[in-house]
């Protein structure tokens, strides 16, 4: 992964600033937090699952976008097994929530997240990269689940994510076979939405976070909250929800002046990119 392409990126301040296993930045409209433990190859401990929650509540004003990459060579290892302990039922159970907190803050939250992967993408690193809403891969990217290896299932909300995003039949595969998938077989499967060289990830990711950032920020709300939801509901309520979520985008303020705008002939066309 590439430094940032724009210079205007400024450490974040305040509480963000506290958080010392992230490097958070804010450029206008986009935050950009680099998950930084590379020493342990960007492993989730439960404090860096924390510090992402804490991250993801505290958005500061004016972000309407973000970007997760991780520093060094890898994405992310997954979770710190080094703090794998002799946990009872009612720990596991705890702990594989606190991890659905914070990724459903990110999945749930303010801003549309995009994710920029390169290196290993494995387990819980998975888990992260599939609670985001778009994936950018660099081509060193491989992704992996190795949970069955390592006498584990997954716990960071894998299980909902990663099928929605490849099937459950290639999520199978990977966990009882160990199979890892390139950067093209993940793009074709479905885990990352733009396959890019090295070091292109991050400038691909913000050029996607400047875009999605002067949408209306109702619809992306309506991208992020109902669209998956919408996905899991039967066709009839399903239905029913779109038409409640379109008639509350469309009646906003800013709907209408867009509205106005293309009718207008101030707006720009759809083009092909
Ligand atoms: C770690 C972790 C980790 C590295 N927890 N410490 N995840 C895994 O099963 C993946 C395990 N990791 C690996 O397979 C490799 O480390 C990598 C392919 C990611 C990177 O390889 P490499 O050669 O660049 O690094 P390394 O030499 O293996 O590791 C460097 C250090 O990071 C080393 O520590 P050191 O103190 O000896 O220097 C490693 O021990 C440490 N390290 N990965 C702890 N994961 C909510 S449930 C989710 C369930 C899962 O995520 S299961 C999958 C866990």
């Amino acid at each position: 992964m590439s430094q940032p392409a724009d210079a205007d990126f400024r450490p974040a301040s305040g509480l963000l600033a506290q958080l010392d296993l992230l490097r958070i930045e804010v450029a206008g409209p986009v935050l950009h937090v680099r998950l930084n433990r590379p020493a342990k190859r960007n492993a989730i401990s439960d404090t860096l699952i924390t510090q992402l929650h804490t991250c993801f509540v505290n958005l500061p004003e004016g972000v309407r976008a973000a970007i997760v990459s991780g520093e060094g060579d890898h994405f992310c290892a997954g979770l710190d097994l080094g703090e794998l302990v002799e946990r009872d039922v009612a720990e596991g159970v705890l702990h594989s929530r606190m991890w659905h907190t914070a990724f459903d803050q990110i999945q749930f939250g303010k801003v549309p997240v995009i994710a920029v992967l390169h290196g290993a993408v494995v387990g819980g690193g998975l888990e992260l990269a599939s609670a985001c809403h778009i994936r950018v891969a660099e081509a060193s990217t491989y992704f992996g689940l190795p949970e069955g290896q390592r006498g584990l299932f997954v716990g960071g909300g894998g299980s909902v994510r990663v099928p929605r995003l490849m099937g459950v039949a290639r999520m199978t595969d990977m966990m009882l076979t160990g199979r890892v998938y390139d950067v093209n077989e993940g793009v074709q499967a479905g885990l990352a939405q733009y396959g890019v060289a090295d070091g292109a990830g991050f400038a691909k990711a913000l050029a996607l976070a400047k875009r999605m950032a002067s949408n209306s920020p109702m619809s992306n709300f309506a991208v992020m909250h109902a669209l998956p939801r919408i996905a899991d509901q039967a066709q009839s309520e399903g239905l029913f929800t779109e038409s409640l979520m379109a008639a509350v985008a469309e009646s906003t303020p800013d709907a209408k002046e867009r509205l106005r705008a293309f009718l207008e002939g101030r707006a720009g066309k759809v083009v092909k990119s």
